[in-house]
């Protein structure tokens, strides 16, 4: 297979100019036309020559140059009309095309789902529905008319007329290709209104199947709030009349931010408290926001090319975690961002498929719509937030909507809005976004005559094609506590620019505790010498609440790994003091269960790593085990007290409030089957009467070897409701014991309602698979194996989602020779396949190089 990558340093402008593009799609299943004018001229600005023009699947029918006939034989990846047919001035390209939207599974581009017609052409699938520049820099209004029999027909932008059978849609604001929707079917919409800060109505619909309405009222309330939420915090209205949401079943991602017109994935939009659970309404909050949040970043300013993709998703997804902050507990946010962020990134980071926010290079570009794109950007963005002030901060916004507005933009504009608007000179701190790796920042202090000093020493480890790094610009947030608890120093930033630097703190009358990396302030992993004493210090009295979770935490990933490496008893101080956390009522009841969260497998298996031990999967898993089985007797005396003292009042709401209550109930739950064996989960599990508590005793019942009954109670109440099933299928793959999880997804797999061509599905059992962690990774190889055979199966459909799912194979390198050959066995097998796809071998070719 020829794997040709597409490289930074060549991007060139495109030859032409498009001003304006009109669209005429007459649907059908099998044979839709599409019937494109494009309104082109020669682009002074780019590099002459031919006209290139992307297209994929596509059967052409005519193509004309001002209305005269053209003749054109298109190649496997688009068409050339040579300089010499081309006009020295403005011209209308026109074409027709026949494609086949039912016959489309990989889900990209024109498809079907559930009966209607969508699509999803981030990053390049526009071209499998027209022939066009597909690229980001190439912006144009739309204009489109749909013919169809389906009664909703919706695209981007205002509705023009409609009328039986043909609707017509402007869109006045120029977008690339990617931001393209379209949407045909048989919908119902749940509506309001938003009357914007200056005044202008906008008409808000969120369109489902017949019998999802009832479900949308969270998603309509998170997107009137995500509107109003822009306009006060960065000043950015809406700017069209409509704003149109789209549930489908057969996603390939979370959701698509195309103009006007966003499409989701159902499971991000439907809710209700009998089938969601507070997770799904914490993710729905955040998608719609993230979604709504494009429309200034991402939209309005979109991105030069692809190797730029950060600049829209690491802004937008600051931008989200602000809102979800603001809406919930900041505290509890940046605990749960920065979990996701280690079990994803940092992963990510420290393994073969490592690259930087900005690659410069790739294959497949859906590839690389990854955690460090999405998540590391997010921090580099909060680091120059950290460093520039708030107040820098919201001038470098202004600046970049001003300047940029309608632009196709770079991260070196991006870095310029923020040099010129606060006049730093941000040329070090660029390497973040150029070379990849998780730094690591090495702490040691020294206390004498009233000086405490810290020396911070960053090492920056190799990536693939970076062996030398250099420093990076960190941040570093300390606060001093002296040792009553008070704070004697407030939180201050360092700026850690050197490989190594030491930072003076004078007139204390007391050797201090430092609180070091406050609010995870820098995305790097911090190497300090802590005594338990002063970690339990810290998770009693630290007044950052960040680290007053990671004093917990790595306390209990300290306790876990001796357990695991030495076969050391549970230490009795760690018991003690997160039972004080557990049990005191001044804290937010969502702290306390993220407290009482233990380290995940995965973790402690990269942890396990980084110190030079290799991670024995079974070991992990037993040791987590008598870690949470002790930590259930210390606290046995109080866990039925704990638990009544935070039953829900009144009805079902998804606020933060009751789902923290919630969240560390069903943490005592847990807890307690440890205990009964399951006795008080069954009786939880029979009174639950809302998903979230459901599914919390279905998973402890399942733990403790239990929950049959339950199973087929859960299956034969919800057969019809493919979301709800998903959890069922999910549930009983990520609670399998280690030696049964091969069997369990076998028989799963083999059910008529496995529905593999679904994202969802294959999510819910083959995504899941790879996330229990001890059965992954089973001596016998069997998940390996079955990962394998389940990618070669869905690469030919759907090679996007493929793709994706193989990452459960990125961790390798770090398992025993045993474990490493049978996963690079599976890889070997892969790239073996013939008609391999080009998504799926780039991502096996990266993690065997
Ligand atoms: N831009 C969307 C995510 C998205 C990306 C790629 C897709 O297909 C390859 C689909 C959606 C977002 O950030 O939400
Ligand atoms: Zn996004």
């Amino acid at each position: 297979m020829t794997q040709t990558p597409v490289k930074l340093v060549d991007y060139q402008p495109f030859s032409h100019v498009l001003n304006r593009v009109e669209l005429t799609f007459r649907l059908a299943p099998q044979a839709t036309r599409v019937l494109a004018r494009l309104h082109l001229a020669p682009n002074p600005a780019g590099p002459g020559g031919d006209l290139r023009l992307d297209g994929e699947g596509l059967r052409l029918i005519a193509l004309a140059l001002d209305g005269v006939a053209l003749e054109a034989t298109p190649d496997a990846t688009g068409l050339t009309i040579a300089a010499q047919a081309l006009p020295d001035a403005p011209f209308v390209l026109e074409s027709e095309v026949e494609i086949a939207p039912e016959g489309n599974t990989a889900l990209e581009g024109l498809y079907m789902s559930g009966g209607m017609y969508c699509t999803q052409c981030e990053a390049e699938g526009f071209r499998k529905i027209t022939f066009y520049p597909d690229r980001p820099d190439v912006m144009a209004r739309f204009d489109v008319r749909i013919e169809s029999e389906m009664p909703v027909l919706l695209s981007n932008g205002n509705p023009v007329a409609a009328g039986p059978g043909w609707a017509e849609w402007h869109d006045p604001w120029p977008k690339p290709a990617y931001l393209f929707a379209l949407v045909a079917g048989d919908l119902v919409a749940h509506s309001a209104s938003f009357t914007t800060a200056s005044g202008r109505e906008v008409a808000l619909n969120i369109w489902v199947r017949q019998g999802d309405e009832g479900r949308c009222a969270y998603a309509m309330d998170s997107l009137i709030r995500s509107m109003r939420w822009d306009e006060q915090v960065y000043g950015r209205e809406y700017d069209l009349d409509v704003f149109n949401i789209v549930a489908v079943d057969d996603f390939n991602m979370g959701a698509m931010e195309n103009k006007g017109l966003n499409i989701f994935n159902s499971k991000l939009v439907l809710a209700t408290p009998e089938t969601a659970t507070d997770t799904d309404y914490e993710r729905i909050e955040a998608v719609i926001a993230h979604e709504y949040f494009h429309n200034w970043t991402g939209n309005r300013i979109t991105c030069r090319d692809w190797f730029q993709l950060c600049l829209k998703e690491g802004l937008t997804v600051f931008r989200d975690q602000q809102f979800s902050g603001d809406m919930r507990s900041h505290a509890v946010k940046r605990i749960e961002d920065v979990l996701a962020l280690r079990a994803r990134q940092f992963r990510e980071d420290g393994g073969p498929l490592a690259h930087a926010v900005r690659p410069d290079a790739y294959v497949e570009i859906n590839n690389f719509y990854t955690a460090t794109i999405y998540e590391k950007g997010a921090e580099v963005i909060g680091m120059l937030k950290a460093l520039v002030g708030e107040a820098g901060y919201k001038a470098a916004l202004d600046l970049y909507f001003d300047r940029h507005d309608g632009q196709a933009a770079t991260i070196e504009d991006w870095l310029r809005v923020f040099e010129d608007a606060t006049g730093r000179d941000l040329t070090q701190f660029k390497r973040w976004y150029t070379e990849a790796g998780t730094p690591r920042v090495k702490v040691t202090e020294d206390w004498a005559e009233g000086v405490f000093t810290l020396t911070l020493q960053q090492e920056l480890p190799p990536t693939p094609g970076q062996p030398d790094k250099g420093a990076k610009v960190i941040p570093v947030a300390v606060g001093l506590l002296n040792p009553n608890g008070d704070e004697v120093v407030p939180t201050t930033v360092l700026e850690l620019v050197e490989p190594v630097q030491s930072f003076r703190f004078e007139g204390l009358a007391a050797r201090p505790v430092a609180s070091i990396l406050r609010g995870f302030s820098a995305p790097v992993v911090l190497e300090r010498n802590v005594s338990a004493q002063e970690r339990a210090f810290l998770l009693a009295h630290d007044t950052d609440p960040f680290n007053k979770w990671e004093a917990g935490r790595a306390l209990a990933k300290d306790v876990l790994a001796r357990m695991i490496v030495e076969g050391a008893e549970v230490s009795r101080d760690w018991l003690a003091a997160l039972a004080r956390v557990a049990l005191d009522e001044s804290l937010d009841p969502a702290f306390r269960a993220l407290a009482l969260r233990l380290p995940g497998e995965d973790d402690m298996a990269a942890t396990l790593h980084d110190a030079g031990h290799v991670p024995d999967p079974a070991r992990i898993h037993a040791a987590r085990r008598a870690m949470a089985g002790a930590l259930a007797q210390e606290l046995a005396g109080a866990l039925p007290g704990l638990m009544a003292g935070l039953a829900v009042q009144g009805p079902f709401a998804p606020d933060a409030a009751q789902a923290g209550k919630r969240a560390l109930r069903n943490a005592g739950l847990a807890l307690l089957s440890r205990l009964d064996g399951g006795a008080a989960a069954e009786a939880a599990y029979a009174q639950a009467d809302n998903m979230t508590d459901s599914l919390a005793a279905l998973a402890v019942l399942l733990e403790a070897g239990r929950g049959a009954a339950e199973l087929a109670g859960f299956e034969a109440r919800w057969a019809g409701e493919r979301l709800v099933m998903d959890k069922w299928f999910m549930v009983q793959v990520l609670h399998a014991a280690p030696q049964d999880l091969a069997s369990v997804v076998e028989r799963l797999t083999t059910r008529a309602d496995f529905d593999w061509k679904n994202p969802n599905r294959f999510r819910a059992v083959i995504g899941a698979l790879a996330a229990n962690h001890a059965g992954f990774h089973h001596a016998s190889g069997a998940g390996y194996r079955l990962l394998a055979d389940w990618l070669l199966r869905l690469d030919p459909k759907n090679p996007q989602t493929a793709a994706r799912m193989s990452t459960a194979f990125e961790t390798w390198p770090r398992y025993d020779a045993d474990r490493q050959a049978l996963i690079r066995a599976e890889l070997e097998r892969i790239m073996a396949a013939p008609g391999l796809s080009r998504d799926l071998g780039e991502m096996a070719g990266r993690m065997l190089a």
